[in-house]
């Protein structure tokens, strides 16, 4: 199975390069030329752009289902992903099944496989990089690898988070059958100030820069599924914002959009959070399947 990602992505490319700052499909300058080299596969950002799960082709989420075989690492926060792809089943049906093993023509996905560290930050900031090769080299199948924050970018210091970024580079290299998952950290209310969006930044820039593949945790929260941004209104992780400027958070999007569109949205569970916050990282989840199988986004 190894490479077989890779190979997939080295097709679609040039598409994947001209996507690579956003997920719309803005593509305006026509296809980069394909040199042939699968390291020019483009940087995947998976943000709040990418949350229109009814872009994805049914075809393309067939195909992650039947070629991804997921690790995921987490502990709660990273857990919104996957209780909200659980409660995705029953709002929108089988289509978007997952298991762990993938029986049934169900995504395979691995929930906290690893052993000897939890997230990106517990038990240390390094112990998930020598989990995540054990538990890779005991498991040839998996070919994606994907971790979550709980809060550790918070309190990250630069240098944190070039530690992150060597250890997730230095894996590519070694596991080069394996496509690595960068995230960004949870939001925590400090705002664009803070040093939270700095350290964010830091991650963002680094994927874009080498073309890493990113699921986006801190943007995707930072939007209502209208598209109005609270990243200046010192959001947090449970949707909370300052409405009137005054320093003190008094409303909670996901909330206020939940009660202004009954049946749009589903229940599920959502650690520390609203069910619209781990709807959204379902659909951006599924999003980031569907490009790891090749999908090249919307038309
Ligand atoms: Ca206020």
């Amino acid at each position: 199975m190894k490479g077989t990602i890779r190979d997939i992505m080295a097709l679609g490319a040039a598409a994947a390069l001209a996507l690579f700052a956003s997920c719309a499909s803005d593509d305006s300058t026509g296809p980069a030329p394909d040199d042939g080299d699968p390291s020019d596969a483009g940087a995947i950002v998976v943000d709040h752009a990418c949350t229109d799960i009814s872009a994805i082709p049914d075809q393309a989420i067939d195909s992650a289902k039947s070629s991804l075989h997921v690790a995921y690492g987490h502990t709660s926060h990273g857990s919104q992903l996957v209780t909200g792809m659980t409660g995705l089943v029953g709002f929108l049906g089988d289509l978007y099944a997952w298991n762990n093993g993938g029986t049934g023509g169900a995504l395979d996905l691995k929930d906290q496989p690893f052993s000897g560290a939890y997230d990106l930050g517990s038990p240390d900031r390094s112990a998930w990089a020598a989990a995540t090769r054990v538990y890779l080299d005991a498991h040839p199948a998996i070919n994606v690898v994907i971790w979550s924050w709980c809060g550790q970018v918070s309190s990250a210091t630069e240098e944190d988070i070039d530690l992150y970024l060597g250890l997730m580079s230095a894996l590519e290299s070694d596991y080069p059958g394996v496509r690595f998952v960068y995230m960004t950290g949870h939001l925590d209310g400090t705002g664009l100030a803070g040093n939270l969006h700095a350290r964010n930044e830091q991650i963002r820039a680094y994927c874009r820069a080498n073309e890493k593949v990113l699921y986006d945790f801190a943007d995707i929260e930072t939007y209502d599924p209208d598209g109005v941004w609270f990243g200046d209104k010192i959001p947090n992780d449970a949707c909370a914002y300052d409405t009137d400027a005054n320093g003190t958070r008094d409303g909670n999007w996901a909330i206020e959009w939940q009660n202004a569109h009954p049946g749009e949205w589903y229940s599920c569970t959502s650690a520390h959070s609203q069910p619209l916050n781990a709807n959204r990282k379902a659909y951006a989840a599924w999003w980031l399947w569907a490009r790891l199988a090749g999908w090249e986004g919307p038309e």
